[in-house]
């Protein structure tokens, strides 16, 4: 099967795109290059050394004797996706080529506008160019957890199903996120819904948890195919920034009481839901929400899981709650159902000590690359004063 793997230069894509052609997949690779932009806006590098896509590909290439195909452009250039696609003629399209980082939509203005327009735009042009051209496709939409926000009952998986005034009805799950970032992906899901609604397409939205590690059987094999792992306060996610702040010696840089709950998964279980998704296509006009985490955890149980599991290789570390720089709530209930993934042959690889020591191992050996500069959030929610 051809899959277009679009953001496949990203944390979460290149694993993929690799571990597709490893099975047999025909992958194709889109990507702008953006986020190599970004980072370099900001100052930040991620903990490891990535080499060139043209690099990474042609390693690939040399190792396996597997091709991936490569279009760099932006998805928001209507003609250079369209024609991206006519050469490529996908028969399932994975997306993650969006801007991820919920503090970097917060920084201001600018950057709210860039990344509803950048993520929302893009996947409108993609939504365009499957109906146009290329009807049956299966779009493999990377949404999020945090479209549902935190309400106090029970998350389901994209819809509930509601009483009310003696009527019912399956509706879809109430969205409460919290940043312009997670809002960027409810507008994404509106979209997609009323695409398969009203032109038939077929669609699997994956509301993902926080993905953590590093490491898969694919991007192991060679240096050149390493990935990224951001451990800054805009792109760094909490318990890859978590272990690697342990490494160097930096408190851990828990928000407020550390009550926030969220949910997980290791990034080796990322590629094989994309997999599961691609392997078991959504029907023509279906619109199929999957929760994609594994675990759930509070931010300060996480913080002491990473203290605990660095102790344990000799490293002091210490916690810090930090005035929180989000707007969010600190102690709440946190209920998700994650059943959808499972019942098509997930086997979770859980939140282990042999993964927190292989994370800590990796952070200790790129330690050199940190800059201390970039730990702490400068990203505040509330309006400057
Ligand atoms: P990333 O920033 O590492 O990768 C995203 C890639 O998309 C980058 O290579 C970037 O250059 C590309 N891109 C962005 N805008 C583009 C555009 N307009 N045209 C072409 N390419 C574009 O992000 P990631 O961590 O790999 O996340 C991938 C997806 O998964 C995102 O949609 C994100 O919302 C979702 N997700 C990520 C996590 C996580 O913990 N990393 C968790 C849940 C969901
Ligand atoms: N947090 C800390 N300390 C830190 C970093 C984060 O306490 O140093 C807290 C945050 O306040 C928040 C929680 O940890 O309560 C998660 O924050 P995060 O930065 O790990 O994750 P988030 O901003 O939610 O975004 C990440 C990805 C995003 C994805 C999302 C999945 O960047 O692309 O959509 O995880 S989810 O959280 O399920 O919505």
């Amino acid at each position: 099967m051809k899959v277009l793997v679009i953001g496949g230069d990203g944390y979460c894509g290149w694993a993929t795109a690799l571990y597709l052609s490893n099975r047999g997949y025909e992958v194709g690779i889109l990507d702008s290059l953006v986020r190599r932009h970004w980072d370099s806006e900001l100052c930040v590098e991620t903990l490891t050394p990535i080499a060139p896509i043209q690099q990474r590909i042609q390693r690939w290439h040399d190792l396996t004797g597997k091709s991936i195909d490569l279009f760099i452009g932006d998805i928001n250039n209507y003609d250079f996706l369209s024609k991206a696609l006519h050469q490529f003629q996908p028969e399932a399209i994975v997306h993650f080529g969006e801007q991820r980082s919920a503090p970097f939509s917060m920084i201001d203005r600018e950057h709210a506008v860039l990344t509803q327009v950048n993520n929302v735009v893009g996947t409108l042009n993609i939504l365009y160019a499957i109906q146009q051209d290329f009807p049956d496709c299966h779009l493999v939409k990377l949404g999020t957890m945090g479209e549902y926000g935190t309400p106090n009952i029970d998350i389901e998986e994209g819809y509930i199903t509601i009483e009310h005034n003696g009527r019912k009805d399956t509706l879809p799950y109430p969205k409460q996120p919290g940043s312009f970032y997670h809002l960027s992906k409810v507008h994404d899901s509106h979209n997609i819904h009323f695409a398969c609604k009203v032109w038939g397409l077929r669609a699997t939205d994956l509301n993902q948890g926080v993905v953590y590690g590093v490491l898969t059987e694919e991007t192991g094999m060679d240096e050149l195919l390493i990935n990224r792992l951001d451990y800054d306060g805009v792109f760094g996610t909490a318990l890859n920034r978590f272990c690697i702040q342990a490494a160097i010696g930096h408190p851990l840089t828990v928000y407020g009481t550390g009550g926030q709950t969220r949910a997980f998964l290791d990034i080796r279980d990322t590629v094989r839901c994309v997999e599961l998704a691609i392997a078991n296509p959504a029907q023509k006009g279906e619109f199929r929400v999957f929760n994609q985490f594994t675990e759930q955890f509070s931010v300060g149980d996480l913080a002491l899981t990473v203290k605990k599991a660095g102790n344990a290789l000799g490293l002091n570390v210490e916690i810090n709650h930090l005035e929180n720089p989000r707007v969010e709530k600190e102690e709440h209930y946190f209920n998700a159902k994650n059943t959808n993934l499972l019942d098509l042959g997930l086997q979770p690889h859980y939140l282990s000590d042999s993964l927190l020591d292989s994370l800590l191992n990796f952070a200790m050996k790129y330690h050199y690359r940190v800059d201390q500069n970039q730990i702490l959030p400068k990203v505040s929610w509330r309006p400057k004063v």
